[in-house]
């Protein structure tokens, strides 16, 4: 059977083979695929085909990892692309994975489609403590703060780096979206964010809307 290239890089996603990731997502883009088409149908899916493998035990955290890796690599090359396509500044935003929590993916292709939008985006990386969110408040004065979490346990996490913000004094000069899989519109309430957004385009239009708001 022939497959497509949008089936071919899934498959290589859920093999965890990066190098074939990375070439066919070259390939996909010269046959005039929409970076967002092969984000959207083919990488976003064969994430969530590793991560249904998972939740079966047919893969463990190893084969996870290298599923990380293809998708990484491929968000890589299209990175400047969706970045290139608007110049305007539509805001600062300082993005990270609050503290204990390792999980990436998802705050990486969040901050791929600022950069599209037009942010400025300063990722803070993973495990971010309440004092780096602050401390990158005071340093880089951006509209908006992005967290992600993808575990019950560390979405605690952002109720303390909230807290932690507006016992800095800085809680009226930012905006805060939060997202992540146990998040939802009443936690994101009661941690005090000022938004929800339950996937990255949802995320940005949801900056754009608090930027804009502000
Ligand atoms: Co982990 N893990 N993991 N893991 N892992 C989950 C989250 C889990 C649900 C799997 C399971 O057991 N069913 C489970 C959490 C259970 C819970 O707390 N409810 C879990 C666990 C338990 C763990 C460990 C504890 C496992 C262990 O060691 N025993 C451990 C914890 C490590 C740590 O963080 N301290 C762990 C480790 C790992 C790996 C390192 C192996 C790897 C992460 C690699 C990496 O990120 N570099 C991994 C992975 C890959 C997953 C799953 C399979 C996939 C997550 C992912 O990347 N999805 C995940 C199960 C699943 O989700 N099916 C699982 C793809 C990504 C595009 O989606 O991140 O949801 P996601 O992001 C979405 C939205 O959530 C949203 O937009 C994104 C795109 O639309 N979004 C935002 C995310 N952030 C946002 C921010 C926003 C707005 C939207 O605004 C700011």
């Amino acid at each position: 059977m022939n497959m497509t290239l949008l089936e071919e890089l899934y498959e290589a996603i859920v093999d965890g083979d990066d190098d074939l990731a990375v070439e066919l997502t070259r390939k996909g883009l010269d046959d005039g695929i929409q970076p967002i088409t092969l984000i959207d149908d083919a990488m976003i899916p064969a994430m969530t085909e590793a991560g249904r493998r998972f939740e079966t035990e047919e893969y463990f955290v190893p084969e996870l990892l290298v599923a990380g890796r293809a998708i990484k690599a491929g968000l890589e090359i299209l990175r400047p692309l969706l970045s290139a396509g608007d110049l305007h500044h539509a805001g600062r935003v300082v993005i990270g994975t609050v503290q204990g929590d390792l999980h990436d993916i998802g705050k990486n292709l969040v901050a791929v489609m600022f950069e599209g939008a037009g942010f400025d985006v300063i990722d803070m990386g993973t495990d971010v403590s309440p004092a780096e969110v602050v401390a990158a408040i005071e340093e880089h004065n951006p509209d908006l703060v992005a967290l992600s979490a993808l575990l019950t346990t560390t979405m605690l996490s952002m109720q303390a780096i909230i807290e932690a913000i507006d016992t800095a004094g800085l809680r009226d000069d930012v905006r805060v979206l939060v997202g992540g899989a146990p998040m939802n519109e009443e936690r994101a309430k009661e941690f005090g964010a000022d938004a929800y957004a339950d996937n990255a385009n949802a995320a940005v239009r949801t900056a754009l809307e608090l930027v804009a708001a502000a």
